[in-house]
């Protein structure tokens, strides 16, 4: 299967709910919701919003029911890319092939604009789901992106610069900074399609190895970029980290073996987190 194809095809309808939900560049404050909207169109992969789509196909929903959960996970990711591109962080001029949200605005713009796509995610989420349902998707998305999960990785990232740690503790940072915001994307896609409890927890635990799975592959693209500081290839070599990263693709293929062939597309998705070639 075309798995960038197959984004591709999707994107269309992720594209029409960000546009809908963000603030136009016209309605004050201007700088802000410019800013807001900087890194979003046109984009990046769509990574996160293809797994919640892909989920919801995986449980035999339609994808559409998990369009809120889309928007929502590519606005938190976004918000973290300016927040991490800040100088307080790893001072980056450059992401999605613009200048980073601080050059192009300034620092107190960009970090505003994090802050706001942080609460335009859940306003969203909530405002365009049924209630429980949506309250779900919302609890796994507030879960997996605060203290517990990549707000603490990103804490953890920052001292493993300072003082390098061992594999355990990277592993750990992976799980927090990337694979939980992955995780919360393929449960809460899944939970908006009406996905049983059972296949909710196979899930989390594919998004889980999924997402470590993509922050291995993303360390062995950075191989020989400046900031290796947390990265697993320095600590490893790299075809110990491929074998790493295949060998938790393959358990997370596993546990969604049970799945018909509408679970191909996240499949797919899965396979293209280890494969891919940016
Ligand atoms: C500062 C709150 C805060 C969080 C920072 C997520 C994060 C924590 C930092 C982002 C930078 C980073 C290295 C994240 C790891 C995940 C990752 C590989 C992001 C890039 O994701 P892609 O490849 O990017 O899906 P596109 O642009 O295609 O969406």
């Amino acid at each position: 299967m075309d798995v960038r194809a197959w984004l591709l095809e999707r994107r269309p309808a992720v594209d029409a709910m960000l546009q809908q939900w963000l603030p136009e560049t016209t309605t004050p404050p201007s700088s802000l919701h410019g800013a807001m909207r900087h890194l979003v169109f046109p984009g990046g992969k769509r990574f996160r919003p293809g797994l919640a789509l892909a989920a919801a196909e995986a449980v035999g929903g339609p994808h559409q029911a998990a369009l809120p959960m889309a928007a929502a996970v590519e606005l938190v990711h976004v918000y973290s890319l300016i927040h991490d591109d800040l100088p307080c962080m790893d001072d980056d001029h450059e992401r999605r092939g613009q200048p980073t949200v601080h050059v192009a605005w300034d620092e107190s713009t960009a970090v505003l604009a994090g802050d706001a796509l942080q609460s335009l995610a859940f306003e969203g989420l909530l405002r365009h789901t049924e209630p429980t349902l949506g309250a779900g998707a919302a609890l796994d998305l507030a879960t997996a992106i605060g203290a517990g999960g990549l707000v603490g990785g990103q804490v953890d990232d920052l001292v493993q610069s300072r003082e390098p740690g061992d594999e355990s503790f990277v592993l750990g940072i992976h799980q927090r900074k990337t694979a939980c915001l992955i995780e919360a994307s393929v449960v809460g896609g899944a939970r908006l399609a009406g996905a049983s409890l059972e296949w909710l927890s196979e899930l989390a635990c594919f998004g889980s190895e999924v997402g470590v799975a993509f922050q291995i592959a993303d360390d062995c693209l950075d191989e020989g970029e400046d900031d290796e500081s947390c990265s697993l290839v320095t600590l490893l070599g790299r075809e110990a980290c491929l074998d790493r990263a295949e060998s938790l693709l393959d358990s997370a293929l596993r546990r969604i073996e049970g799945m018909g062939e509408e679970a191909e597309p996240l499949r797919a998705l899965a396979r293209f987190s280890v494969g891919r070639d940016a």
